[in-house]
């Protein structure tokens, strides 16, 4: 027996006692299972070797190897065995050292380099690959049944050695994947190497971000209730370095997350989380936002992005960058709301929230995302790349080229800025109008770009008291307009000014649809798909 992590041996402990279980164990282990009132061995006095290197060899060594992977079916094997001297093992029960829990502490190289744990999966793999003879634990949830098995006398059975073989040598992949990631982060191909691949010599690789192969671990948090539907099975797996990330916000009240709330929260905490300085509020249904809105106060912008589209908010998922005050509460209260997602609550706001809305699921997200790789399955592959973030390259309207109309006043700039940072979560083909800091109209998802100019315009002049909200407003664009139509929908809807990335064939023609309306128009020179 060889834990880093001492919890819950006690057990154990007991059953090997009355058992009278022969127990090997390294240093603190030893210790610690001498301190329950164990008969212990320590490692050492088997293998006739002290414990050297710091540490570093424990238990590397054939008297130790040997006695776990004899497989004592085998006549030959336990002869040999004999001959040497050595005692074959039934049990090893192994923790490793905790390399991910050491890399998220902001620990130096050197110290995260001291845990990375050789003895353990070595003895962990070799009792796996031992399952004939020898029962492997490498999870402390097993060691009630192993307390079990040992009192009964019989120990664990061949189908149940082999369910534990199986784990373990998931635990190592998992540990090693997780170093791999580490490696590739710290450690990534030098320049000095020659590349045997021609395409990287064109389009060179950035190997701290596409290492040759990810070996990445997620690990399993929890099943979910169902999918996307409920014939669809479903889990929440998590990043064991990623513990700041959305996916391990805090659930602070109301019923369990959904599949459909994760996808929805995640993507209303990305619409947000990169306006900050501002104070930006976003409700999302669908994966889609349905109003983004930025606020001199956090229940300003909710009361801003809530009008954008009060209909379709009816059930959605609200996220604020910054902390929910009571005025906030106070406004969400009426609406039926999913989730509600925030770095922080006022004491005042949570109390009205976890009482008065006691389906509403609330969630503390720790830190904004660090701009993390995004990742996309498709059939036999995954396609990867950098996450698109506000500040990317195009974003500085200092950068925007005038194409037509008068250049944008102060107010109407920044619309022109808010739409465009606001755009880059809006699923494509997108069209966005914007007024005051606030979305009024928005048209997304939609197979071509004048059908997503109508659905925009249509949004926002169909509200209930039947006001014009088009008119005046500003309009962004995720991607060129192909054609005149599009930007000619919305100026015909009275949008006063547009901004859109260019690079059409059909620019010109754009353009002087935009000239001859006198709308004004920027182009960015890069564009915020989003698929
Ligand atoms: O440094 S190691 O890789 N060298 C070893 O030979 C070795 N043997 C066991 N680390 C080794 N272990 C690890 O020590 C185990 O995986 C376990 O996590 C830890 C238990 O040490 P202790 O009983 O002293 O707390």
């Amino acid at each position: 027996m060889s834990v880093f992590h001492k919890e819950g041996i006690e057990v154990l402990a007991e059953a090997f006692i009355k058992a009278g279980t022969e127990v090997v164990s390294t240093g603190s282990t030893a210790k610690r299972l001498a301190e329950l009132g164990v008969a212990v061995t320590e490692v050492s006095e088997v293998t006739g070797f002290p414990e050297c290197l710091d540490g570093r060899v424990k238990t590397l060594d054939p008297h130790i190897h040997a006695g776990i992977l004899a497989d004592m079916t085998n006549p030959d094997h336990a002869a040999q065995l004999e001959k040497f001297g050595i005692k074959p093992f039934d049990l090893v029960v192994v923790n490793l050292y905790p390399f991910a829990d050491t890399v998220r502490s902001g620990a130096d190289e050197a110290a995260v380099i001291e845990k990375i744990d050789i003895g353990g999966p070595s003895m962990v793999r070799g009792a796996a690959k031992n399952s004939a003879t020898v029962a492997i634990v490498t999870d402390p949830a097993d060691y009630a049944l192993v307390a079990a098995r040992v009192a009964n006398g019989e120990g664990f059975s061949l189908e149940e050695r082999r369910w534990l073989a199986g784990k373990a040598f998931a635990h190592t992949a998992a540990y090693d994947a997780t170093i791999n990631e580490w490696t590739a982060k710290h450690w990534p191909k030098p320049a000095t190497v020659e590349s045997a691949d021609p395409a990287e010599g064109e389009n060179p690789v950035n190997e701290a971000k596409f290492p040759a192969a990810f070996t990445r671990t997620w690990d399993r948090a929890h099943t979910l209730r169902y999918g996307e539907n409920s014939h669809q099975q479903a889990a929440l797996y998590l990043d064991p370095l990623d513990r700041d990330g959305f996916a391990h916000a805090e659930q602070l009240g109301g019923k369990p997350m959904s599949y459909n709330n994760y996808v929805d929260a995640d993507a209303a905490w990305r619409a947000v989380w990169d306006m900050a300085p501002a104070i930006a509020v976003a409700v999302v249904k669908h994966n889609n936002p349905c109003g983004l809105a930025i606020g001199a106060t956090a229940a300003e912008a909710h009361k801003k992005a809530h009008a954008c589209d009060p209909v379709s908010a009816y059930g959605g998922v609200i996220a604020c960058n910054t902390t929910v005050t009571l005025e906030m509460a106070e406004s969400v209260r009426p609406i039926f709301t999913e989730v509600i997602v925030a770095p922080a609550y006022e004491d005042a706001a949570l109390e009205l929230l976890k009482t008065k809305k006691k389906n509403l699921r609330i969630l503390k997200v720790s830190e904004p995302p660090k701009g993390h790789t995004q990742f996309r399955q498709i059939d036999g592959g995954l396609l990867v790349q950098d996450m698109d973030l506000i500040n990317a390259t195009g974003d500085d309207p200092d950068a925007w080229k005038l194409v037509a109309g008068e250049p944008a006043d102060e107010a109407t700039l920044k619309d022109l800025v808010f739409a465009w940072r606001a755009i880059r979560c809006v699923k494509s083909n997108a069209i966005l109008l914007a007024h005051d800091q606030a979305t009024v109209g928005i048209g997304m998802g939609q197979v071509n770009r004048v059908d997503s100019c109508h659905l925009a315009v249509d949004r926002a002049n169909t509200l209930a008291d039947g006001a014009d909200r088009a008119t005046g407003s500003v309009a962004a664009s995720d991607a060129f307009f192909p054609f005149a139509d599009g930007a000619e929908t919305l100026m015909n809807a009275g949008v006063k000014a547009i901004v859109q990335p260019g690079g059409s064939i059909r620019d010109e023609e754009v353009i002087e649809a935009a000239k001859k309306a006198g709308v004004t128009m920027y182009l960015t020179g890069t564009r915020h798909f989003f698929h």
